[in-house]
């Protein structure tokens, strides 16, 4: 069986994992968000691949859930004795490797997904991993800060402010010019099933959606279109979703989640079991819904609710 799973970072990796547990026998290529994609000291830091490649070669950091295991910091500290910055971006320095190698295969000429399909060669992750282009996207934030209206990077927006002021407009820069890198097209056109993990629906899946060429393909690939809510109980599971869906107009809920990709784009939909009293709403809106325990507290829970999402597949191909 061949899936398309559409990533962001930490949501998407661990969902990943347990999909690999679940699957173990499927061909799995997994478009990446490069919105989150920030450039430092020089170097192109790639967080949601770099997420998902750590957690699937064995070398993330579990607790956290990005960055490297048995990291160390010594660079950053260097850095910052020198007066430069930013401090608000932990870089370790296992991780600053990866940034280097990176760096340097782009100034080559390789474009990202070359790069990226080169740094997996170490890692192994048990995936195709491909960036969702090759072309520069940088999500950026508009909030008010100081009185003053201004647009920040998303990482400074998440890292440095923690989504601490309202998100009042989420802008995907570069995304209308940018192509899917190669491969992505092909792998939805051949896909048995499209997965959409518990990632973030605006900032994560929404900016991969937002590559001209994407959902098209997505929409008409044929195939059952999955999705995980990343919102339970009217809260996202981790990080800043309900900031950022606000900025989009929509509810923090999971139903509305659901609405907002629609059913154009998906054909099921699971919610946890506290949302079971969505299921309703979501199947009036033409998209099959079930309620299963969607914590992915270790990666059992993972595989099922990945099984979950399969089953659900297959119940909507019938
Ligand atoms: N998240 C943080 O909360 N603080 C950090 O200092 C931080 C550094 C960082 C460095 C490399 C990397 O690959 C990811 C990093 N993240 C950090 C995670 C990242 O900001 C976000 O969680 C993702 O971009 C959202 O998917």
């Amino acid at each position: 069986m061949r899936i398309v799973v559409l990533a962001g970072g930490i949501g998407g990796a661990r969902f990943l994992r347990g999909l690999q547990q679940a699957a173990p026998e499927a061909d799995v290529t997994v478009i990446g968000n490069t919105g989150d994609d920030i450039h430092l000291f020089g170097l192109k830091v790639c967080p949601d691949l770099d997420t998902v490649m750590y957690t699937l070669g064995g070398g993330i950091n579990e607790e956290q859930g990005w960055g490297r295991t048995d990291e160390s910091f010594h660079v950053k500290e260097e850095l910052a004795a020198y007066g430069v910055g930013p401090e608000w971006f932990g870089l370790g320095d296992r991780d600053f490797a990866t940034h280097i190698v990176r760096t340097q295969m782009l100034a080559a000429g390789y474009p990202l997904s070359a790069v990226t399909e080169a740094l997996c060669t170490r890692w192994n992750p048990g995936v195709r991993l491909l960036p969702m282009s090759d072309d520069r996207v940088e999500t950026h934030v508009a909030v008010e800060l100081d009185g003053e209206r201004k647009v920040i990077h998303f990482q400074e927006y998440w890292v440095k402010l923690r989504a601490s002021v309202a998100a009042e407009a989420v802008v995907p820069v570069g995304a209308e010019q940018a192509k899917p890198a190669p491969g992505v097209l092909e792998a939805i056109a051949a896909a048995d099933v499209i997965l959409f993990p518990p990632s973030n629906p605006v900032v994560s899946v929404g900016t991969i959606l937002a590559v001209p060429g994407i959902r098209e393909a997505i929409a008409e690939a044929g195939v059952p279109v999955v999705g995980l809510s990343p919102i339970v109980g009217n809260a996202p599971v981790r990080g800043m979703a309900d900031k950022v869906l606000a900025a989009v107009g929509v509810e923090a809920s999971a139903a509305a989640v659901a609405e907002h990709y629609g059913s154009g784009l998906l054909d099921g939909w699971l919610v946890d079991t506290v949302d079971a009293d969505a299921v309703g709403a979501v199947e009036a809106a033409g998209i099959r819904c079930r309620a299963v325990p969607l914590m992915m507290t270790d990666t059992g829970a993972t595989a099922e609710m990945a099984r979950q999402a399969l089953a659900l597949a297959e119940e909507v191909r019938a």
